[in-house]
């Protein structure tokens, strides 16, 4: 048997609105407004925290030190950390707010994992993502790669690659492209990976550039000895990612043998997925239960809006692996708001045949406005007893952390914040060592990194 981790990225301090995402509406709408960390922190907290209460083992993963002063210098901000805010302020406020940015806090892009029961050397294989289509992204994986790596640094049986190379071939944003559908005791799985283009390269957006590639997916099959018998490739409708569906999981969802997707998804038919089901069914003796969304459900725009497809789908813990997995639907409270994501909701919660035994909306109003709904901001991590049991129990969310995480963020974090308040060396170097001050900031991060970080 193996058990789902969630391992959520804590909203960091210096959350704002910089209307960075690359075809993300959300984000690019709300470029400038004044944003709210000590809340937009609060709520990713609690809904993580939903999560521990069910009874689903929970970690959360640091914020990242921003600014990061090499980046800054690296693009030609130099000297003191005071002029390098002000100078990237004045000169090119879009390189400040990149250097800013919180968006590690999105860890379904941290990486893609794939388990032990998938891969040939029997370990289980993590590979960070380059996230090379954004500036503020892309300097995500080092920081993340360390991590990592250091919560398993005694670990034989848990590989922590190094991400791809930092070339356009190989953009990869992660598990937010990737999809695992298993049996209920999640160890007979197969994998699909998702791409914005075609196998031979080509993809017919318009309007957004394309995020995640097929060479990509190629690369990580190859990484992770996963057996091509298992494996299968998919690409995003151009008509998706054009309506700002800039991850697949805006779009599609899976969890154990269930596969929710909006009809627009991808480019593939029927013949595709028939086949996709057929190796499920022989994989893990289990029918595939896929449901497909028409637009006349739910519009395309609306499944972005409301971030349907983006919800978080949980087994409840089990006494016997043989028993039947019972599911909780964690939404956004967007999906509550609208009426055909409300009714579909309604409707599947009524299907006995999918076993969704409650429904629950989450407030994430301010990782929302920057694109990022309940399973943006976790990665899951399937583990077997033996990985389960070598993590530190303290990593875990339980209610001693989750009081102690909560009594950081009230305060540390500031309440506002627009990117002006970032040329403010002082507010600057008070959210540095908000980030230094996290309790558990050492499951995580080795001494010596802090030391060459502080002030
Ligand atoms: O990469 N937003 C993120 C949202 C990521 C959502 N993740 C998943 N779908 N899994 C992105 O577009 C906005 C940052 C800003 O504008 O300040 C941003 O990066």
């Amino acid at each position: 048997m193996l058990r789902e981790v969630n391992f959520d990225g804590i909203i960091g301090p210096t959350h704002h609105f910089g209307g960075l995402g690359v075809g993300n509406v959300a984000s690019q709408s709300n470029r400038a407004r004044v944003s709210r960390p000590r809340d937009a922190a609060l709520e990713g907290l609690n809904k993580a925290w939903l999560i521990a209460q069910l009874g689903i083992p929970q970690v959360l993963l640091p914020p990242l030190m921003r600014p990061d002063r090499d980046f800054l210098s690296s693009l030609g901000y130099k000297g003191n950390l005071s002029s390098q805010l002000k100078e990237a302020y004045e000169t090119e406020p879009q390189i400040l707010s990149a250097a800013m940015s919180a968006s590690a806090m999105w860890t379904a892009n941290a990486a893609t994992v794939s388990p032990t029961t998938d891969t040939a050397d029997g370990r289980l294989h993590i590979t960070p993502a380059n996230l090379i289509s954004s500036l503020h992204r892309a300097q995500e994986a080092r920081e993340r790669t360390e991590m990592f790596r250091n919560l398993w640094h005694s670990s034989d049986d848990v590989v922590v690659h190094d991400p791809l190379p930092s070339v356009l071939q190989m953009r990869d944003e992660g598990a937010a492209n990737h999809l695992r559908l298993c049996d209920s005791t999640g160890e007979r799985g197969i994998e699909i990976f998702v791409s914005g283009d075609s196998e031979s390269g080509e993809f017919h957006t318009q309007r957004f550039a394309i995020r995640q590639t097929w060479a990509t997916g190629k690369a990580i099959r190859r990484l992770h000895k996963l057996d091509p018998q298992r494996c299968f490739q998919l690409q995003q409708s151009a008509q998706a990612i054009d309506t700002g569906v800039f991850h697949n999981d805006v779009i599609s969802t899976a969890h154990e043998h269930l596969w929710f997707m909006h009809e627009v998804a991808f480019t593939e038919d029927d013949t595709n997925f028939a086949e996709i089901e057929r190796v499920f069914e022989n994989r893990t003796a289990t029918r595939m239960k896929r449901i497909v969304i028409h637009s006349s459900e739910l519009s395309l725009l609306a499944a972005v809006k409301t971030y349907l497809f983006n919800s978080q789908i949980v087994t409840l813990p089990k006494e016997d692996p043989r028993e039947p997995s019972r599911f909780h639907w964690i939404a956004p409270q967007q999906c509550e708001a609208n009426p055909d994501s409300r009714a579909l909701l309604e409707r599947w919660c009524r299907d006995s045949e999918l076993s969704l035994e409650k429904l629950h909306y989450v407030s994430l109003q301010e990782s929302m406005s920057n694109g990022g709904g309940p399973a943006c901001l976790r990665l899951r991590i399937p583990l077997n007893r033996q990985q389960m049991s070598s993590l530190p129990p303290g990593l875990f969310l339980d209610a001693e952390q989750y009081h102690r995480v909560h009594d950081w963020i009230v305060k540390w974090y500031p309440e506002h914040l627009a990117l002006s308040d970032l040329t403010d060396v002082m507010l600057v170097e008070h959210l540095q060592q908000a980030v230094l001050a996290y309790p558990y900031r050492s499951y995580f991060v080795r001494p010596a990194r802090d030391e060459f970080h502080t002030i």
